[in-house]
């Protein structure tokens, strides 16, 4: 086909055609394929679509979880939509309960959903005490499970998944209580878990250091593997990222929702008979590191590892579960169903998940 009879259709976008002028003027680049129009067309249909995080806040109560996620939706990230509302006393959280907050920036739109659990281990007996938040996250397994094996399924499945969940651990300076230990030994192998140190204000620079460096340490010890996870890191510069995270985690964080004056700057802080502590000045603490991590540099990779990885366990698991079912029905002996081994949060023991977890991924049940 000679060049003058390209229909004007077929103009690759780069050189002008679909969405803009004829090309006109400096001559066109015969090698030029335009795979990297793909990244244009990506970022319109992402544009179209917007984003969804989940995120989950659990720790005792008191701790400052409901305080902090009003933090982060009055902080940087939705300062703009909030309105500015009656500074009324933040209520004792008595349920697990999920409120969504609609962020525009930039022509850029994100529904950030933060779901507030009740004080967490305040029981005389907190044996199990762990077990309503899993059965929340696995609900919400279930509901995502349930509408994609659907015949007339949804063209965008509603994603009430649980991406990450922030664990509060309380300003004690010494170690983390067994009860820490057990909740994020068996959490994070369904979920991601962020753990912070919470009511940081209360914890000298020396202390706040000593505690952080404490809690990697038995976090190591008791194999407890809280997000970014190192298993999951996918290259050399991934790896030298978040081994830069790992080394600050936990983050020792204020939660405030309060605006004060401060130098003629408005900001959210805490005021105190010697001063105001500014939530997101990183020199008095690390809320605007969480905030970074939860929604600027690792918001994708957050999702993908949900999706990917705990989502996956889950859903194979299940289908498993129904196909091992249908066998028993058709009176076909076990043997029959080659089925791998359950998952091992799915047991609940108290097992590190080995590689085996990408193995799990691959196997596909028709
Ligand atoms: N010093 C200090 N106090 C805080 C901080 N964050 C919250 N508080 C205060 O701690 C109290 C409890 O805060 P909440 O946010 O209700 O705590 P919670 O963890 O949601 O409590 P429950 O709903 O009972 O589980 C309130 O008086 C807050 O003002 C903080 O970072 N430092
Ligand atoms: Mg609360």
């Amino acid at each position: 086909m000679s060049e003058a009879a390209v229909p004007d259709a077929l103009v690759s976008p780069a050189v002008g055609g679909l969405y803009g002028e004829k090309a006109v003027g400096p001559a066109v680049d015969f090698s030029y394929v335009g795979i990297d129009a793909i990244l244009e067309q990506m970022r319109r249909k992402a544009m179209k679509q917007g984003f969804e995080l989940n995120i989950m806040v659990v720790g005792q109560s008191g701790l400052g979880k409901s305080t902090l996620m009003n933090t982060l939706f009055k902080s940087k990230v939705s300062r703009k939509s909030v309105l500015a509302t009656a500074q009324e006393k933040i209520p004792k959280t008595i349920e697990i309960k999920s409120i969504s907050h609609d962020i525009e920036e930039k022509g850029v739109r994100m529904k950030l959903t933060v779901i507030d659990t009740p004080g967490f281990g305040d029981q005389i007996n907190n044996e199990n005490c762990w077990q309503p938040i899993m059965k929340f996250i696995n609900d919400q397994y279930e509901a995502y499970l349930q509408e994609e094996i659907n015949i007339n399924r949804k063209k965008r499945i509603p994603d009430s998944r649980v991406h990450c969940c922030i664990y509060f651990i309380p300003p004690t300076g010494h170690c983390l209580r067994p009860l820490d230990v057990e909740f994020m030994r068996r959490l994070s192998k369904v979920v991601n878990i962020v753990p912070v140190i919470a009511k940081a204000d209360t914890l000298t620079l020396e202390e706040r250091d000593f505690f952080k460096k404490k809690i990697r340490e038995e976090l190591r010890a008791n194999g407890i593997d809280v997000y970014p996870q190192k298993e999951f890191d996918e290259d050399a510069e991934d790896r030298m990222i978040n081994e830069k995270i790992r080394e600050m985690i936990p983050f020792a964080v204020v939660g405030s929702d309060q605006e004060y004056q401060v130098n003629g700057r408005r900001l959210l802080g805490r005021k105190t008979k010697w001063g105001t502590i500014e939530v997101e000045n990183i020199a008095h603490c690390e809320f605007a590191y969480l905030r970074d991590l939860l929604i600027r540099t690792h918001m994708q990779n957050i999702k993908d590892i949900t999706s990917s990885i705990h989502y996956e366990m889950y859903r194979v698991r299940r289908l498993n579960e129904n196909n091992t079912m249908v066998a028993h029905a058709n009176g076909i002996p076990d043997l029959a169903v080659t089925v791998p081994p359950p998952c091992p949060c799915w047991v609940q023991t108290s097992l590190k998940i080995p590689n085996y977890t990408r193995h799990c991924l691959i196997i596909e049940i028709s």
